[in-house]
């Protein structure tokens, strides 16, 4: 079995080579970089290749991304057609994402900013108690991501909220299914996590009218993709004081530029996308898996619905 290892820049692809080839010791695994030949291989294993990876390689059987988000892989024209592509699930990322998410919150409901202005001052002195009434928490997506972040909140005890395209039962959290309950969810929610995958439906979804109809002093926690926000109006509505304060792990454009205004924001804090890494041996033993059970003729799960764009 011939697979070709593309990413962009051989730091990408250099920390994978060996927990794959330990997780595939069946197979030769071959890196590919921009201006390498085209390797001719069976299988291909991607995280953010550039587009001409795609023009060299005319025997792909099957597609296998180095992370739960397709939505740069599903926008390059040039990505083939009919061939079978499977995005990460979980593999060590859920978790992840459920402590940073975790932190925000906490950071905020339990005022620990202020506590730290207090320690500097020498100030031994109590602020407010927490009301987790006051802290009701929205999360945009109930994937694996989003289910996590969710429970993990709820067994803190906040009142927890989730929003998806389908329902289904999920304890603890009270779930609401499809864009006619999104107005409901946004009013009973004042910290919003967003967890959605990036699609057409959901480009641009944490704007002014959408976050203008959460509760006030709201907190807005970005771990999805930074399409899904809209930055000017999150400064904005920072700056009407409606939402207290953010918290960013992915942006429009990254690395973040040096200028921007979100660097230097006092009530923005910024995190250069590490929300949930991909793990190297889980992820190459999740990929491994999946990929001797496609070989195999096995049902495969994690095949992106490239309709829906997730
Ligand atoms: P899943 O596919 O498991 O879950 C996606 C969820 O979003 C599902 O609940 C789905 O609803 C919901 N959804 C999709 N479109 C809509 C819509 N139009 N309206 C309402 N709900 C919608 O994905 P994951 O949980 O594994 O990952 C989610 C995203 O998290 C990734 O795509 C990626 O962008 C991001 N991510 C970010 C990381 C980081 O470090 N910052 C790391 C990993 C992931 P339904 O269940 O009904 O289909
Ligand atoms: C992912 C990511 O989608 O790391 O896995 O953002």
């Amino acid at each position: 079995m011939l697979i070709a290892l593309a990413t962009r820049h051989s730091t990408d692809t250099d920390p994978w080579l060996a927990p794959l080839q330990a997780a595939l010791p069946d197979a030769r695994i071959v890196r590919w970089l921009p201006g390498d030949a085209p390797v001719g291989a069976d299988i291909a294993i991607v995280w953010g290749p550039p587009e001409s990876f795609w023009a060299g390689e005319t025997n792909l059987k099957a597609i296998f991304n180095l992370g739960a988000g397709v939505d740069a892989l599903l926008s390059q024209p040039s990505l083939p057609e009919g061939v079978p592509l499977f995005r990460l699930e979980d593999a060590g990322m859920a978790v992840q994402m459920a402590e940073y998410a975790v932190h925000a919150v906490i950071r905020a409901a339990r005022t620990f900013d202020g506590y730290a202005v207090q320690q500097q001052q020498g100030n031994w002195a109590d602020l407010p108690d927490i009301e987790r009434d006051n802290w009701s928490v929205g999360v945009l997506g109930l994937g694996l991501m989003g289910a996590r972040v969710a429970q993990t909140l709820a067994a803190l005890e906040y009142p927890v909220a989730g929003w998806a395209r389908s329902a289904r039962e999920l304890p603890g959290v009270e779930v609401f299914a499809g864009t006619d309950a999104l107005p409901a969810f946004l009013a009973r929610s004042r910290v919003l996590i967003n967890v959605l995958p990036l699609t057409d439906d959901t480009r641009d979804i944490l704007n002014r009218d959408t976050l203008s109809q959460l509760k006030p002093d709201a907190h807005v926690i970005n771990v999805g993709r930074g399409e899904h926000l809209v930055e000017e109006d999150l400064l904005a509505l920072l700056d009407s004081g409606h939402v207290a304060g953010a918290t960013l792990d992915v942006f429009r454009t990254e690395p973040l530029p040096a200028e921007h205004p979100f660097w230097n924001h006092p009530r923005v804090t910024v995190t250069p996308h590490i929300a949930a890494a991909s793990l190297k041996r889980e992820t190459s033993r999740q990929v491994a898996g999946k990929i001797h059970q496609f070989l195999a003729g096995e049902p495969v799960t994690g095949l992106v619905v490239r309709d829906r764009g997730y």
